[in-house]
Protein backbone atom coordinates (compact mmCIF):
# COMPACT_ATOMS: atom_id res chain seq x y z
CA UNK A 1 0.00 0.00 0.00
CA UNK A 2 1.44 3.47 -0.75
CA UNK A 3 1.59 6.16 2.15
CA UNK A 4 -0.24 9.38 0.98
CA UNK A 5 2.61 10.98 2.80
CA UNK A 6 5.25 10.03 0.86
CA UNK A 7 3.35 11.17 -2.40
CA UNK A 8 2.05 14.46 -1.78
CA UNK A 9 -0.11 14.44 -5.07
CA UNK A 10 -1.66 11.46 -3.94
CA UNK A 11 -2.33 13.31 -0.23
CA UNK A 12 -5.67 15.02 -0.85
CA UNK A 13 -6.77 12.64 -3.39
CA UNK A 14 -10.41 12.71 -2.72
CA UNK A 15 -13.05 9.30 -3.91
CA UNK A 16 -14.39 9.43 -6.92
CA UNK A 17 -17.68 8.08 -6.08
CA UNK A 18 -19.43 8.75 -2.30
CA UNK A 19 -19.47 5.29 -0.62
CA UNK A 20 -23.62 6.04 0.59
CA UNK A 21 -25.86 3.72 -0.61
CA UNK A 22 -29.40 1.92 0.47
CA UNK A 23 -27.80 -1.25 -1.05
CA UNK A 24 -27.23 -3.50 1.98
CA UNK A 25 -24.56 -5.86 2.35
CA UNK A 26 -26.52 -8.65 2.92
CA UNK A 27 -28.44 -8.34 -0.23
CA UNK A 28 -25.73 -7.37 -2.31
CA UNK A 29 -24.44 -10.80 -1.12
CA UNK A 30 -27.62 -12.58 -2.45
CA UNK A 31 -26.98 -10.60 -5.44
CA UNK A 32 -23.50 -11.77 -6.27
CA UNK A 33 -24.65 -15.27 -5.55
CA UNK A 34 -26.77 -15.13 -8.13
CA UNK A 35 -24.18 -13.52 -10.54
CA UNK A 36 -22.41 -16.94 -9.85
CA UNK A 37 -25.44 -18.68 -10.91
CA UNK A 38 -26.08 -16.74 -14.01
CA UNK A 39 -22.37 -17.52 -15.04
CA UNK A 40 -22.45 -21.12 -13.50
CA UNK A 41 -25.60 -21.32 -16.30
CA UNK A 42 -24.06 -19.48 -19.17
CA UNK A 43 -21.09 -22.25 -18.98
CA UNK A 44 -23.68 -25.32 -18.21
CA UNK A 45 -25.17 -24.56 -21.27
CA UNK A 46 -21.59 -23.95 -23.14
CA UNK A 47 -20.44 -27.11 -22.32
CA UNK A 48 -23.97 -29.01 -23.31
CA UNK A 49 -23.73 -27.38 -26.80
CA UNK A 50 -20.06 -28.31 -27.21
CA UNK A 51 -20.84 -32.10 -26.26
CA UNK A 52 -24.13 -31.47 -29.04
CA UNK A 53 -21.78 -30.10 -31.56
CA UNK A 54 -19.10 -33.15 -31.24
CA UNK A 55 -22.24 -35.66 -31.37
CA UNK A 56 -23.56 -34.53 -34.68
CA UNK A 57 -26.92 -32.75 -32.76
CA UNK A 58 -26.13 -29.78 -34.97
CA UNK A 59 -30.01 -27.74 -34.24
CA UNK A 60 -29.64 -28.48 -30.20
CA UNK A 61 -26.09 -27.07 -30.07
CA UNK A 62 -26.92 -23.74 -31.78
CA UNK A 63 -30.04 -23.38 -29.21
CA UNK A 64 -27.75 -24.13 -26.52
CA UNK A 65 -24.64 -21.82 -27.52
CA UNK A 66 -27.91 -19.50 -27.85
CA UNK A 67 -28.57 -19.35 -24.56
CA UNK A 68 -25.41 -19.51 -22.88
CA UNK A 69 -24.90 -16.05 -24.38
CA UNK A 70 -28.33 -15.61 -22.73
CA UNK A 71 -27.31 -16.35 -19.46
CA UNK A 72 -24.25 -14.41 -19.66
CA UNK A 73 -26.31 -11.31 -20.65
CA UNK A 74 -28.62 -12.61 -17.46
CA UNK A 75 -25.42 -12.73 -15.14
CA UNK A 76 -24.65 -8.53 -16.49
CA UNK A 77 -27.56 -7.49 -16.11
CA UNK A 78 -27.35 -8.25 -12.19
CA UNK A 79 -23.79 -7.68 -12.31
CA UNK A 80 -24.59 -3.84 -13.43
CA UNK A 81 -27.47 -3.35 -11.61
CA UNK A 82 -25.17 -4.12 -8.06
CA UNK A 83 -22.40 -1.50 -9.31
CA UNK A 84 -25.00 0.90 -10.25
CA UNK A 85 -26.38 0.76 -6.82
CA UNK A 86 -23.38 1.52 -5.05
CA UNK A 87 -22.31 -2.21 -4.35
CA UNK A 88 -19.37 -4.30 -5.67
CA UNK A 89 -20.62 -6.98 -7.83
CA UNK A 90 -18.04 -9.75 -8.02
CA UNK A 91 -16.73 -11.31 -11.23
CA UNK A 92 -17.35 -15.26 -10.34
CA UNK A 93 -14.88 -18.06 -11.12
CA UNK A 94 -16.91 -20.95 -12.41
CA UNK A 95 -15.70 -24.98 -11.97
CA UNK A 96 -17.14 -27.84 -12.17
CA UNK A 97 -19.19 -28.17 -15.05
CA UNK A 98 -20.34 -31.11 -16.47
CA UNK A 99 -18.84 -31.86 -19.71
CA UNK A 100 -20.33 -35.04 -20.80
CA UNK A 101 -23.89 -36.57 -21.19
CA UNK A 102 -25.26 -40.50 -21.81
CA UNK A 103 -28.01 -39.16 -24.60
CA UNK A 104 -29.42 -36.24 -26.04
CA UNK A 105 -32.50 -36.59 -23.84
CA UNK A 106 -30.47 -36.06 -20.60
CA UNK A 107 -28.70 -33.17 -21.84
CA UNK A 108 -32.52 -31.42 -21.74
CA UNK A 109 -33.53 -33.31 -19.10
CA UNK A 110 -30.78 -31.61 -16.46
CA UNK A 111 -31.01 -28.34 -18.43
CA UNK A 112 -34.86 -28.99 -17.03
CA UNK A 113 -33.90 -29.23 -13.52
CA UNK A 114 -31.09 -26.57 -13.66
CA UNK A 115 -34.05 -23.88 -15.15
CA UNK A 116 -36.35 -25.65 -11.93
CA UNK A 117 -33.59 -24.73 -9.31
CA UNK A 118 -32.55 -21.26 -10.61
CA UNK A 119 -36.32 -20.56 -10.38
CA UNK A 120 -36.30 -21.10 -6.90
CA UNK A 121 -32.87 -18.87 -6.26
CA UNK A 122 -34.57 -15.95 -8.17
CA UNK A 123 -37.73 -16.96 -5.79
CA UNK A 124 -35.29 -16.65 -2.55
CA UNK A 125 -34.04 -13.36 -3.82
CA UNK A 126 -37.19 -11.48 -4.28
CA UNK A 127 -38.15 -12.61 -0.95
CA UNK A 128 -35.20 -11.29 0.18
CA UNK A 129 -35.50 -8.15 -1.23
CA UNK A 130 -38.77 -7.86 -0.06
CA UNK A 131 -37.64 -8.81 3.49
CA UNK A 132 -35.73 -5.89 3.38
CA UNK A 133 -38.08 -3.46 2.42
CA UNK A 134 -35.26 -3.21 -1.12
CA UNK A 135 -37.97 -2.49 -3.41
CA UNK A 136 -35.98 -0.60 -5.92
CA UNK A 137 -34.59 -4.52 -5.92
CA UNK A 138 -37.21 -6.49 -5.70
CA UNK A 139 -38.98 -4.45 -8.92
CA UNK A 140 -35.57 -5.01 -10.84
CA UNK A 141 -36.23 -8.60 -10.32
CA UNK A 142 -39.35 -8.54 -11.67
CA UNK A 143 -37.78 -8.96 -15.12
CA UNK A 144 -35.95 -12.40 -13.85
CA UNK A 145 -39.41 -13.65 -12.29
CA UNK A 146 -40.72 -13.30 -16.24
CA UNK A 147 -37.80 -15.09 -17.79
CA UNK A 148 -37.86 -17.97 -15.52
CA UNK A 149 -40.70 -18.69 -16.29
CA UNK A 150 -40.02 -18.39 -20.45
CA UNK A 151 -37.34 -20.56 -19.34
CA UNK A 152 -39.06 -23.82 -17.59
CA UNK A 153 -41.88 -23.96 -20.14
CA UNK A 154 -38.89 -23.52 -23.16
CA UNK A 155 -36.98 -26.65 -21.10
CA UNK A 156 -39.94 -28.86 -20.49
CA UNK A 157 -40.94 -28.15 -24.33
CA UNK A 158 -37.46 -30.25 -25.15
CA UNK A 159 -38.23 -32.38 -22.76
CA UNK A 160 -41.49 -33.47 -24.02
CA UNK A 161 -40.39 -33.39 -27.97
CA UNK A 162 -38.69 -36.38 -26.71
CA UNK A 163 -41.96 -38.86 -25.80
CA UNK A 164 -44.23 -36.94 -28.99
CA UNK A 165 -41.39 -37.97 -31.52
CA UNK A 166 -40.13 -41.06 -29.60
CA UNK A 167 -36.18 -41.75 -30.08
CA UNK A 168 -36.18 -44.67 -32.22
CA UNK A 169 -34.84 -44.54 -36.10
CA UNK A 170 -34.99 -40.92 -37.10
CA UNK A 171 -36.41 -39.58 -33.89
CA UNK A 172 -33.61 -38.20 -32.23
CA UNK A 173 -32.40 -36.20 -36.23
CA UNK A 174 -36.29 -35.38 -35.89
CA UNK A 175 -36.03 -34.02 -32.44
CA UNK A 176 -32.69 -32.25 -32.81
CA UNK A 177 -34.75 -30.18 -35.50
CA UNK A 178 -37.47 -30.02 -33.32
CA UNK A 179 -35.21 -28.16 -30.36
CA UNK A 180 -33.65 -26.14 -32.89
CA UNK A 181 -37.02 -24.32 -33.41
CA UNK A 182 -38.20 -24.31 -29.96
CA UNK A 183 -36.55 -20.44 -30.08
CA UNK A 184 -39.95 -19.54 -32.08
CA UNK A 185 -41.59 -20.65 -29.36
CA UNK A 186 -40.29 -17.86 -26.93
CA UNK A 187 -39.80 -15.15 -30.11
CA UNK A 188 -43.25 -14.96 -30.66
CA UNK A 189 -45.29 -18.29 -30.76
CA UNK A 190 -46.32 -17.79 -27.42
CA UNK A 191 -48.68 -14.70 -25.47
CA UNK A 192 -47.27 -12.69 -23.09
CA UNK A 193 -43.60 -13.23 -24.13
CA UNK A 194 -41.40 -10.16 -23.30
CA UNK A 195 -37.98 -12.69 -24.38
CA UNK A 196 -35.71 -10.05 -26.97
FE1 LIG B 1 -30.75 -16.93 -16.23
O1 LIG B 1 -32.20 -17.75 -16.82
FE2 LIG B 1 -31.92 -19.60 -17.04
O2 LIG B 1 -30.80 -20.07 -15.78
Amino acid sequence: MISPQKHPQMADKKPNVTLKRSLTDSMQESLNAQILMEARSSYYYLAAASWCEKEGYEHSAKYLYKHADEEREHMLKIFHYVNEAGGHAIAPSITNIKHKYDSLRQVFEHILEHEIGVTHAINELVDTSFSLKDFATFQFLQWFVTEQREEEKLSRRAVEIFDIIGEKGQGLWLIDKEIGRLDQLAHGGSEGSDKK
